[in-house]
């Protein structure tokens, strides 16, 4: 059996659910802007930076903004967002996600956080889950978004890891995307209808432990 040196998490909607959070505050931007945003367009925005959502939000209501308002309203949603976020507890990390960090800690294989976001660190502060990350690849690293496979690739490159001994958890299409073309083995969390390049879907980390992991890695 192959083993698994490394795993590497998508923060938003792996960890912890914060795309409720990130909807209210990006819906609240477009109303600002005199339409709205549904659930279903705000899909498209899960694991896209920041900027770029807003690029796909103002394209959505036909509206055009100069750049030095785009990166006002981008910073107006952020602060919107960090406000919601203060809710936050230990107890919203997602279910599964402690006990499987620790195995994985018993196992002494390596973990990493991949995200797009640019508060990962203020996020992991906040359900205390910030020790458990070797390193942290965010927002404020990557030059190149999901799908680009750069953000897990210095992941893997900060623990010291092949890509072929690493397995990416992510919840969004253009994550899983960009952990196929890192080359790693990407378990999608989520629905197998929509994260359909993962190597494996499952609903989330209730009821999967890393025996289960380790079974399907190939
Ligand atoms: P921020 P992930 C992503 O995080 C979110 O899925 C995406 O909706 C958000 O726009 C992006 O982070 C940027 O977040 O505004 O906090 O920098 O899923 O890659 O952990
Ligand atoms: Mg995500």
């Amino acid at each position: 059996m192959p083993a698994i040196k490394a795993c590497l998490f998508d923060l938003d909607g792996v960890i912890v659910d914060t795309a409720r959070f990130h909807y209210i505050a990006w819906r609240q931007l477009a109303n600002d802007l005199g339409f709205d945003l549904s659930e279903h367009e705000n899909e498209q925005l899960k694991g896209i930076s920041r900027m770029e959502s807003l690029e796909i939000i103002l394209a959505l209501g036909g509206v055009q903004i100069s750049e030095e308002e785009k990166l006002s309203r981008a910073a107006e949603k952020n602060t919107r967002y960090l406000v919601l976020c203060k809710q936050m507890t230990p107890d919203d990390t997602l279910p599964g996600v402690r006990a499987f960090l620790e195995e994985l800690k018993t196992a002494s294989i390596g973990i990493g956080l991949g995200s797009a976001s640019k508060n990962a660190r203020i996020i992991l502060e906040r359900i205390d889950m910030l020790s458990y990350f070797e390193t942290i690849v965010d927002g404020n690293r990557v030059t190149k978004g999901k799908p680009d496979p750069q953000v897990f690739q210095m992941g893997a490159e900060d623990l010291g890891v092949d890509a072929d001994g690493c397995v990416v958890f992510e919840d969004a299409v253009a994550g899983v995307q960009s952990a196929k073309a890192a080359g790693m083995f990407a378990v999608g969390i989520g629905e197998e209808s929509v994260l359909t390049e993962a190597d494996i879907v499952v609903p989330g980390f209730a009821n999967f432990s890393l025996k289960d992991l380790q079974e399907k890695f190939i």
